[in-house]
């Protein structure tokens, strides 16, 4: 019985190993559970607005004949719009969407209707090659 009580239980040792166990396991699995998440987060680069004619917030001294957008990489034509309105909201005449044809990266509508100074809004939608859909808005005035 002499120094018996300091060493553990070979019942508790036993626990002790099996949590510990159990633990392992558990962190390995949630390692694997998350690494393909992680993997897809860090591979997928999804389709972005890099830059638009006329520049967001720009101040024109003449209406623009079109607006044209790039993108990151070329969308789906076929889902594809952009659209003008002016601060009533109304939709200005322009032509649909087409892609520039030395970039398909670009994509562009002549505006057809005459426009007057006042803010105009753009509406872009459009697709990525992967499916996904991507839209968004800019502003600019014509003075
Ligand atoms: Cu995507």
């Amino acid at each position: 019985m002499v120094g018996s009580t300091n060493a553990p239980l070979p019942v508790t040792r036993g626990w002790r190993a099996a949590a510990l166990f159990l633990t392992a396991l558990t962190l390995l699995g949630t390692t694997l559970a998350l690494a393909p998440i992680r993997g897809e987060t860090e591979s997928v680069r999804h389709l972005e607005l890099l830059d638009t004619d006329p520049d967001k917030e720009a101040v024109l001294n003449e209406p623009p004949a079109e607006i044209r957008l790039w993108y990151s990489e070329p969308p789906q034509l076929n889902g594809t719009t952009v659209r003008l309105v002016d601060e009533a909201g109304e939709l200005m005449e322009t032509t649909q969407a087409a892609a520039d044809p030395d970039d398909p990266k670009q994509v562009y509508i002549e505006v057809t209707a005459p426009l007057g100074s006042g803010e105009y809004r753009v509406h872009w939608r459009t697709i990525a090659q992967d499916g996904h859909a991507q839209n968004g808005e800019f502003d600019f005035r014509v003075e």
